[in-house]
């Protein structure tokens, strides 16, 4: 069969890999022919993908999506093509489609749903198509039978080791692969890799743990090594941004990891939680900063136990615990970047409001405790984890997600996907004008390391205006930092990368 993959652009600028589709393609390699169009690389995807469809032979559309940006290719693209080429199958895979599947297939031009890891689902579903064959014992799929929703059984978590290689050759003969190294804090030319699925925890408000149910599953430190080492020496990679949900589950997999690729000197980031890591030895913290590991990505969430308990943290991290940690990693020359969620429901407007002046209290003093720590903060945006706590006050509130699929393109649910500016009942204007110039504020007094055009003028200009607003507590109308980061097109590492 003829594949067409599709990747709808998400960033406006460096690209990263795309492994979503690598490992699409990878999982029918051997047994059909497949193309690609990459929405980042492309100023007319459409055209791009005219290209392949006028000639009539392409079977199956294959988009990636999450949510956000992406939406706004993939739902009129799809639409499109449902109704010029009406016998090409479309299949959506991703942890849009995943999550928000009932609004994705009701939508009437999405056929199939890949529901989680599509490895041995894509090519199973692709070999049954047209066979009048039951599509029922096909794991990990979702697809419209009699007009009712089917969701097959999900499938365990595959060893990782025995995936097909991915083909990052072929994908250079299509786009030149530099194009996908980008420059960024760690190098010259940083390689995207992802090397697990899943993850052991059930954070009440987390996107994987629909999918996965607190199952992980990763590749072994060799492995990663093998195809990390061919990256840096057959295409010049020079850093790695490890895009796994959780990369440190193991610490034995990571200090493995670390001790193959210390001998390339390269620098390194992946994501972890506090509590996790807070377990590590200090041997292997150690062993992990020699080896290059620059920056670690932790959801740090709130410092108030109470919302970290309905958060269902794993019942283990406190607030006291991710102070102390970022004071312990200062002796390691490993820079802790901590995420917050503000902004979660509760009883009354007040306790909202006086939560959010909490938690900025609470990041001021992990700035305290380690200085060089990045803060990315999120406004709470509810996904999907039926039966938490947190998702049954979100219900009791009123939050209703889109009915409609091409709703989700609207401005406003953008931003929802975007964790910026959510459409939250119990959040009111006057709270998220509170995050958003605290943040700005923030912002101007640390700006990240991980904007590598913010040159040292840029950064002395920001702390001048930000140092007063900060230590006074005076966040109200930034409009002089809001125009310096717009002049400078200031850079959030959760937006435009990492
Ligand atoms: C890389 C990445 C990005 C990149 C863009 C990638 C790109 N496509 O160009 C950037 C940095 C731009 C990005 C941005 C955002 N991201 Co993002 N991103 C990721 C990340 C870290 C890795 C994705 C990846 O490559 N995975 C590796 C592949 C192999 O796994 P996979 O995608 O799951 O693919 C498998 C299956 O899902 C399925 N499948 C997937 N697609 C398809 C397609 C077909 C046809 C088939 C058959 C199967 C299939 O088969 C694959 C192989 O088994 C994921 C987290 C993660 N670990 O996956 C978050 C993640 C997808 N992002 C997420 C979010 C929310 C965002 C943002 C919208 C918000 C934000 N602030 O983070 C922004 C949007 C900004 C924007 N400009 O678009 C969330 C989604 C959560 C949700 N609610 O659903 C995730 C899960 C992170 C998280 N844990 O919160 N992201
Ligand atoms: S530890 Fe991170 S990836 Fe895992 S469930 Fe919690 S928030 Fe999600």
């Amino acid at each position: 069969m003829n594949i067409l993959l599709f990747n709808p652009r998400a960033l406006t600028y460096n690209p990263r890999l795309p492994n979503s589709i690598l490992q699409v393609a990878a999982s029918i390699d051997k047994e059909h022919n497949w193309f690609f169009v990459d929405g980042n690389l492309e100023q007319d995807p459409w055209s791009k993908l005219e290209n392949y469809l006028r000639n009539n032979t392409i079977d199956c559309f294959g988009v990636t999506v999450m949510p956000g940006p992406q939406l706004k290719q993939a739902i009129p693209y799809s639409k499109k093509i449902k109704e010029l080429y009406p016998n090409i199958k479309i299949v959506w895979g991703g942890y849009f489609a995943s999550n928000q599947y009932k609004v994705c297939i009701e939508s009437g031009f999405v056929d199939y749903i890949i529901n989680g890891p599509g490895d041995v689902t894509f090519p199973r579903l692709l070999n049954s198509i047209g066979k009048n064959e039951s599509l029922h014992d096909i794991k990990n799929l979702i697809f419209v039978e009699d007009g009712k929703i089917i969701k097959t059984a999900k499938e365990e978590l595959l060893n990782q080791d025995t995936l097909p290689e991915l083909p990052y050759d072929k994908l250079n003969s299509i786009y030149n692969l530099q194009n996908y190294l980008p420059r960024t804090f760690l190098g010259k030319k940083t390689i995207g890799y992802h090397s697990s699925f899943g993850c052991p925890f059930t954070c009440s408000f987390c996107a994987v743990v629909p999918i996965y149910n607190a199952r992980w599953k990763g590749k072994s430190a060799e492995s990663i090594y093998k195809d990390v080492k061919k990256l840096i020496e057959q295409y010049k990679g020079d850093s790695v941004e490890f895009h796994d949900n959780n990369f440190f589950v193991s610490e034995k997999r990571a200090v493995s990891f670390a001790k193959l690729i210390k001998a390339h000197k390269i620098n390194w980031w992946g994501e972890a939680r506090i509590d996790t890591m807070d377990k590590y030895s200090d041997e292997s913290l150690k062993i992990l900063s020699d080896s290059g590991c620059r920056m670690i990505f932790f959801g740090a969430e709130t410092g108030n136990d109470e919302l970290l308990k309905k958060m269902d943290k794993g019942g283990t991290q406190t607030g006291a615990q991710i102070i102390n940690f970022a004071t312990r990693l200062k002796k390691f020359n490993i820079i802790p970047e901590y995420s917050f969620v503000l902004g979660t429901p509760a009883e009354t407007e007040e306790k909202v409001f006086a939560q959010i002046n909490e938690d900025i209290e609470f990041i001021k003093k992990v700035k305290v405790a380690n200085p060089k720590t990045e803060i990315i903060i999120y406004t709470y945006s509810p996904v999907p984890t039926e039966g938490s706590d947190l998702y049954e006050a979100v219900i009791k509130s009123g939050f209703q997600f889109p009915q409609k699929l091409e709703d989700w393109m609207n401005p406003a649910w953008e931003n929802f996907d975007l964790r910026k500016n959510p459409l939250t009942p119990w959040l009111k204007p006057y709270m998220i004008d509170r995050i958003k110039n605290f943040e700005t504020v923030l912002n101007a007094c640390y700006p990240t390391n991980s904007d590598v055009r913010l040159n040292n003028f840029k950064r002395t200009v920001l702390k001048t205006f930000g140092y007063w607003r900060y230590n006074f507590g005076f966040y109200k109308y930034p409009k002089e930092i809001n125009f310096l980061h717009r002049v400078w097109r200031y850079r959030q590492p959760e937006i435009e990368g990492f």
